[in-house]
């Protein structure tokens, strides 16, 4: 292999400024746009607490020792100071292993969005893309919105549930159940899991399915099982293979830019409004917004200020 050994600092550096950057920011950097994806891009999502920030650890500890892999973790944290603690504890037992494989774990805030995921993920994402690796593990939060975002973001996307919890009641009722590629019935060393895999086995069961459709997989996993580790790392790359055997990755391709134009637009605008002049706001509509969209397109000469989290 002649990759480039992995440029810890520069990366490091880049997220953090990307992490920052306004949506005028963003426009006013003038990225080429991204080349074709190259890491496979993995999705945990679930409730606080189920064990996320764990398990994408060991996930990506695995895939990185045993599979000689490029891995980065990136988890959205949601300022809350529980995942932060659980998240860096890991990095800390990590990080002596580092040095030895190509492992690199960041948390970032989630910052001024309401869906759980980072503003400008999408850049980050393709960031790492350009610092080669060969997976990227996302870890956000299923709160409201989070899982659609997270959806789109990856190719597969694995729903982390908690035994003897009210998980797969939540899910089913946010229409969770139908996007997961990968169901993990989390801490299966506590009671209640084995019964609990086979409730979300039934209930999937139910759903329609074409032929060559993907079945996505119940699996039970714990850290202290660390063969429970491989085989959610063996069902991702199953669900890769039948991406890639299909060609279905090009329309998930298109939603994605879809889904990123949106939400730079959507920002740029909420940046424009939140400063736009209290005095005009009783003009007639349709000059307010006339105002607004000429502000949108020229671009700001202070962006930095006016993303705050609210
Ligand atoms: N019994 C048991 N506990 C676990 C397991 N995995 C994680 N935990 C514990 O569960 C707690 C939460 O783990 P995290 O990995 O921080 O969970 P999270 O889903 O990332 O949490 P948030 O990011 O706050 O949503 C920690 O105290 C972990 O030590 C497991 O397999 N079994
Ligand atoms: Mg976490």
């Amino acid at each position: 292999m002649t990759r480039p050994p992995l440029d810890r600092r520069a990366l490091g550096r880049e997220l953090t400024r990307l992490a920052n950057a306004s949506a005028a920011d963003l426009l006013q950097r003038g990225d080429p746009p991204p080349a074709a994806t190259r890491a496979r891009r993995i999705g945990l999502t679930g409730a606080p607490g189920a064990g996320k920030s764990t398990l994408a650890g060991h996930l990506a500890l695995h895939r990185a020792r045993d599979d000689g892999r490029r891995v980065g973790v990136l988890a959205v944290d949601p300022s809350s100071p529980r995942s932060g603690g659980a998240i860096l504890g890991d990095r800390i037992r990590m990080d002596e292993l580092q040095g030895a494989i190509d492992l690199y774990i960041r948390s970032i805030g989630s910052r001024s969005t309401h869906d759980g995921l980072s503003d400008n993920l999408p850049e980050m994402l393709d960031l790492m893309d350009a610092h080669g690796f060969d997976d990227v593990v996302l870890e956000t939060v299923g709160v409201g919105q989070a899982e659609y975002a997270a959806r789109v973001q990856v190719d597969t996307l694995v729903l982390v549930l908690l035994p003897d919890s009210g998980d797969v009641v939540q899910a089913m009722k946010a229409g969770i159940m139908e996007m997961a590629d990968v169901f993990v019935v989390n801490k299966a060393d506590l009671p209640g899991a084995q019964r609990m895999a086979t409730d979300i086995r039934r209930i999937a069961a139910l759903a329609r399915h074409e032929a060559d459709a993907w079945r996505a997989p119940v699996l039970l996993t714990s850290v202290r099982e660390p063969a429970s580790v491989a085989l959610l790392s063996e069902a991702i790359d199953q669900h890769q293979q039948w991406l890639d055997d299909g060609d279905r990755r090009s329309g998930a391709v298109l939603e994605r830019a879809r889904y990123r134009l949106r939400r730079v637009i959507e920002r740029r605008v909420a940046e424009v409004v939140r400063t736009f002049d209290a005095h005009r706001l009783g003009e007639p509509l349709a000059r307010q917004v006339d105002a607004v969209m000429a502000k949108v397109l020229s671009l700001p000469d202070s962006p930095h200020q006016e993303t705050r989290p609210c």
